[in-house]
C-alpha cells in the first residue's frame, strides 16, 4: 500500500452523530463524495445505517434504498467506493453497483452470509471491534486490558473470516475508537496502536470528530473537532495505522502528508 490511505465518510442516515441529516438527498450526497475524492479520498465510504450510540437497527431494504444511489452516483463519478454495512444483502448489491469494499462495524459477526459475499466478490474488507452493539455499547464497558482485548478479538475475527473463505490479504483491522469504550480505553488504544498493528494486517483508524475528542478539548459540536482528528491522525500514523476514516478529508490528508513524509519509514 502507498504511504497512507484516507477513506471520506458519507453518511446516508437521518441520525450519525456527525453529519445526520446532512446528505439525505442522494445527489448531495455524490456531490459530497466527489468533492472528497478529489481532496484526497481514494475510498469513499457510503453508510446508510448509523451506528452512534444508542441508534436503532434499520432493515435492509431501508438501508438499501438510502445507500443504492450513492453507490451508483459515485461509481459512475470514478470514486473507489466503500460500503458501511453489516447486512449481506446491503453488501451484495453495493458490490454488485461497483464498490469494491466492505467496511463492516460488526466485524462480520451479525450476518452469517457477509464473509462469502466478500469473499465471492474478491473485496477488500475491514473488521471493526465493538463491545456489544450500539445500542449498548457505551454502558459501562470493562476489559481486563483494552488493547489485550481488542487485539485478541481482530485476530479470533480475521481468523473467522479467513476460515469463511476470506483472502487473508484482503482484510484489514479497526480497533473502534468509541464503540464500546471510555475515554481512557480510546486514549490507551491509540497510544498503544502498534500493539494492534502487529498483528499483521492494515490498520484502519477511524477518530473524526468523536465524542471523546469533545470530552478532551471541551467541545460540544462535533463538526468542530477537526485539531483533535488530526492529532489523533497523526499519532496512529507514527504508531503504523494506514488508513483513515474521516469527514474533514483535505486538512487531515495534508496533516498526514506532512507527518509521513516526516517519518523515515514512510519515506518523503
Ligand atoms: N466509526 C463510525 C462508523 N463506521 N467504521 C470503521 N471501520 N471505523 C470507525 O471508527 C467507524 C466506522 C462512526 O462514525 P460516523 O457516525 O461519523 O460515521
Amino acid at each position: 500500500m502507498a504511504r497512507f490511505l484516507v477513506m471520506g465518510v458519507v453518511n446516508v442516515t437521518p441520525d450519525s452523530f456527525s453529519d445526520g441529516g446532512l446528505w439525505t438527498d442522494p445527489a448531495q450526497a455524490v456531490a459530497h463524495g466527489l468533492d472528497l475524492a478529489a481532496d484526497g479520498a481514494q475510498l469513499v465510504d457510503v453508510g446508510g445505517e448509523s451506528t452512534r450510540p444508542g441508534a436503532d437497527p434499520v432493515t435492509a431494504e431501508e438501508e438499501l434504498a438510502r445507500v443504492a444511489p450513492v453507490v451508483h452516483g459515485l461509481v459512475a463519478g470514478g470514486a473507489r467506493v466503500s460500503i458501511d454495512t453489516s447486512k449481506a444483502e446491503v453488501a451484495r448489491a453495493a458490490l454488485a453497483a461497483g464498490a469494491d469494499y466492505v467496511n463492516d462495524v460488526a466485524a462480520f459477526r451479525s450476518d452469517p452470509d457477509l464473509a462469502g459475499v466478500v469473499a465471492d466478490a474478491g473485496a477488500e474488507c475491514c473488521l471493526m471491534h465493538m463491545l456489544g452493539d450500539p445500542r449498548t455499547m457505551q454502558r459501562d464497558p470493562r476489559y481486563d486490558d483494552v488493547v489485550d482485548d481488542v487485539k485478541a478479538f481482530l485476530e479470533e475475527r480475521l481468523a473467522a473470516v479467513v476460515a469463511a473463505g476470506v483472502a487473508e490479504d484482503r482484510v484489514h483491522l479497526d480497533p473502534g475508537i468509541g464503540f464500546g469504550k471510555t475515554l481512557a480505553h480510546n486514549l490507551e488504544l491509540l497510544d498503544r496502536l502498534d500493539e494492534i498493528v502487529a498483528v499483521g494486517r492494515p490498520v484502519m483508524i477511524g477518530t473524526s470528530r468523536k465524542s471523546f475528542i469533545g470530552k478532551l478539548t471541551g467541545q460540544a459540536v462535533a463538526a468542530e473537532r477537526i485539531e483533535g482528528t488530526i492529532a489523533t491522525s497523526v499519532l496512529a500514523l507514527e504508531r503504523g495505522a494506514t488508513i483513515f476514516r474521516v469527514h474533514d478529508v483535505a486538512p487531515v490528508h495534508r496533516a498526514l502528508t506532512v507527518a509521513a513524509a516526516t517519518l523515515r519509514r514512510h519515506g518523503p
